[in-house]
């Protein structure tokens, strides 16, 4: 560990008791009251070994009835609890601080309804992203989203953390395709917001306040969301570019040449692709890989094979006439495609490879996109490895920096420069993956003192007694 956290235990919170497992057994059944070591060991360690807290106990319920009593029964006992999904956060929201109750639906993984018609789904939080892309393709419909850690995030998780990921470009935010939530709140109250419908104006769209609070307003126990048609023909490409100008021209062309088929606009430096190639077995570069700067793939998801192979290969051309494009190659087959994204969406598994990751998720005006990259690389020298990567269609870098272990001064050199630099860029310094417990003291450089003070006003009034995800998203200091 490393990053451990300094912040004290809120001693307003009691001491689980023999009792309280006692009943936790009661409502639960012996099974799913689980205070087995090694479990536990798992479930209080975040997905980088970064953040570690230490829980004694960790629930797993059935039903939100289960979820209802377990949050009354901690809400009434001043209980902390952290909910869990699949513990694949980026900014330790997922894992205890202290001795916080861990609570996990993995074991509400039902699937409840599809509308054929509307390609409606309604699933319980604990659904696994990729079992629900499986069960939807067979029934003709793909889920908005996608992302590398969909064979171990939840649903539930992904709202909760409102996850962007590869498909945004295309299928815009979880803020426009969920269409309805159930939540339990910290008393145990189950609010059913579980609607399914497209348009509904009647009162305060209360289900936005739970996407992308992580876990400190409610637990997310059902989810209803729009999926687009499954469409059948795609298309991706590996193309090479020489700078970073060009990969900015690039999206425009991209934009402007493919409109409505255009499905992923992803990005990243020659630095990103020495990792993925020197730390994860089995990969390799479908091009020269040493002589480009900057890689980007396109993908395109139409109706229509010979229709949208013409457009992407008149787009590719002039593109490369234009000089925009030094080099490319388009997946032959689904077997190149995978191979393609693997070298993407391993970035993140090569990174924790090296040592020590600073991770940081950015949105930046597109003109200012690289240059911190850069900043960050002549600022720390030989002292670190700097890698820039992201999703370009949608303004978001993933700045991440390594080192062979977690050090405070060179912590200090990156902190608090990147926030500074983001802020000064109007910037945010959370595009997808939150603030959890790295980012809450740094939320005033992307939001206003009035923003962050009403936030904590419906906090409180949502979790009086803040058992929900404590010491995350807010400043802790707001709460003293
Ligand atoms: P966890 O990590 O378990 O929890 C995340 C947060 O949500 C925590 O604060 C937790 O308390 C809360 N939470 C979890 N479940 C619930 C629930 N049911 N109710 C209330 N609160 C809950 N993110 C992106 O946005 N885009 C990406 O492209 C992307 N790619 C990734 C690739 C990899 C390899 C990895 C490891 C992570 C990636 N992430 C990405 C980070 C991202 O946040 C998650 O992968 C995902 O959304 C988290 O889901 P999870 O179930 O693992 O949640
Ligand atoms: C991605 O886009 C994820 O690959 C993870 O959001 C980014 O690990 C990261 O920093
Ligand atoms: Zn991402």
């Amino acid at each position: 560990g490393s990053a451990a956290t300094d912040i004290p235990r809120n001693p307003a919170f009691s001491n689980l008791n023999a009792d309280d497992i006692s009943y936790f057994r009661t409502i639960l059944g012996e099974r799913n009251v689980v205070e087995d070591e090694d479990r536990l060991s798992a479930a209080n360690v975040d997905w980088m070994r970064k953040y570690q807290g230490s829980s004694k106990l960790l629930l797993l319920p059935k039903s939100s009835q289960e979820v209802s009593k377990i949050l009354h029964h901690c809400n009434s006992r001043k209980l902390a609890v952290v909910p869990q999904g699949g513990n694949t956060g980026l900014v330790g929201g997922s894992v205890p601080v202290h001795d916080e109750v861990i609570i996990n639906l993995a074991l509400m993984d039902k699937i409840v309804s599809l509308d054929k018609i509307n390609g409606i789904l309604v699933c319980e939080g604990g659904c696994i992203l990729e079992n629900l892309s499986s069960f939807l393709e067979n029934e003709g419909f793909i889920m908005p989203l996608d992302l590398g850690a969909k064979g171990s995030c939840q649903i539930g998780g992904n709202i909760s953390t409102n996850a962007g990921g590869l498909r945004f470009v295309r299928y815009g935010s979880l803020h426009g395709t969920i269409l309805g939530l159930e939540v339990v709140l910290a008393n145990g109250t189950i609010l059913d917001m579980l609607g399914t419908l497209r348009k509904d104006n009647t009162g305060y769209d209360l289900k936005h306040l739970f996407i992308g609070s992580e876990g400190s307003l409610g637990i997310v126990t059902k989810v209803s969301i729009l999926t687009p048609p499954k469409l059948m023909s795609m298309n991706l490409a590996f193309l090479a570019c020489k700078d970073f100008t060009s990969c900015q021209k690039l999206l425009l062309e991209a934009k402007r040449a493919l409109g409505g088929v255009l499905s992923a606009f992803e990005f990243m430096d020659s630095h990103s692709m020495d990792l993925v190639l020197s730390h994860l077995d089995g990969v390799r570069s479908p091009l020269p890989s040493s002589l480009y700067n900057f890689y980007i793939l396109v993908e395109t998801t139409g109706s229509d094979e010979t229709y949208d192979k013409t457009k992407l290969e008149a787009f590719l051309l002039r593109s490369m006439e234009e000089g925009l494009i030094l080099d490319g190659v388009v997946a032959q087959d689904i077997n190149q495609s995978s191979s393609f994204w693997r070298i993407r969406e391993g970035i993140s598994e090569a990174s924790v490879k090296v040592g020590a990751v600073y991770k940081y998720d950015l949105s930046l005006p597109i003109d200012q996109f690289y240059g911190i990259v850069e900043e960050m690389r002549n600022r720390l020298g030989e002292a670190a490895k700097v890698v820039g990567y992201g999703h370009l269609g949608d303004g978001n870098l993933h700045l991440n920096i390594m080192t062979t272990r977690y050090d405070s001064d060179i912590l200090a050199q990156i902190e608090p420069y990147v926030y500074e630099w983001t802020s000064k860029h109007k910037g945010s310094i959370s595009a997808e993956h939150g603030l959890g417990l790295m980012k809450a003291n740094k939320i005033h450089y992307s939001k206003s003192p009035e923003t962050v003070q009403l936030m904590v006003d419906i906090k409180k009034m949502l979790d009086p007694n803040l058992i929900l995800n404590p010491y995350k998203v807010l400043p802790q200091s707001c709460f003293n």
